[in-house]
């Protein structure tokens, strides 16, 4: 069954927002247009406790964007973004939302970020996205949304890995660093995701 998974396509993620991915608001009418195409719908939701420990603030003496180690493994430090309860985290307000099923939330844990939409980053703790879509008979699962080479890359990295038919739609999601992106989809290709444009589908 064709599934379409929306990643956080969130007010902080726009334009305008906390943490913005250069023409993030080009995709939404995009995706919207592209829902007609598929027969399940999810979203995933960047769902951040206040001090969170993936925002600079939360590390005195350093800077928004800086790498550091964190509980054994690398974490950039991001703007405050996607707090709970905030206008930042909720959805686009022209994103079509009337047939998503689902939203899955993650980034909820204080100690530790959550870029895939099935498991946080040290992969200890599983969102239960993977088997919701087992269960719901999910075969060919699409991706579109925000960051291309963040929360779409790293979902698309777990559910290749969890035997999912796995394809990018690259002109409905939008990266922050390009040269970043251009690597994620060559790693993409070469675990045997797909990549194609909102056209061919
Ligand atoms: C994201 C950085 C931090 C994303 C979420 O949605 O790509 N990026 N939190
Ligand atoms: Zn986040």
């Amino acid at each position: 069954m064709k599934t379409l998974i929306i990643i956080d396509v969130q007010n902080d993620f726009i334009p305008g927002g906390a943490l913005a991915v250069p023409g993030g608001d080009e995709i939404v009418e995009v995706i919207n247009r592209l829902q007609e195409k598929f027969e399940l719908i999810i979203a995933t939701q960047d769902w951040h406790p206040q001090g969170h420990s993936s925002f600079a603030e939360s590390h005195p003496g350093k800077k928004e964007f800086e790498k550091i180690q964190w509980k054994g493994q690398e974490q950039v430090l991001w703007p405050v973004h996607c707090v709970q309860e905030t206008i930042g985290a909720n959805f686009h307000p022209n994103l079509e939302m009337s047939r998503v099923e689902a939203i899955f939330r993650k980034g909820t844990n204080p100690d530790i970020d959550s870029y895939s939409g099935f498991y946080d980053n040290a992969h200890l703790k599983s969102t239960g996205l993977g088997g919701y879509l087992k269960e719901k008979g999910s075969t060919e699962i699409y991706f579109c949304g925000l960051a291309a080479e963040y929360c779409v890359y790293f979902s698309i990295l777990d559910a290749l890995q969890e035997g999912f038919e796995t394809i990018l739609i690259e002109d409905a999601t939008r990266a922050l660093d390009e040269e970043d992106f251009e690597n994620a989809k060559k790693n993409i290709l070469a675990k045997g995701g797909k990549i194609v444009m909102s056209k061919d589908l």
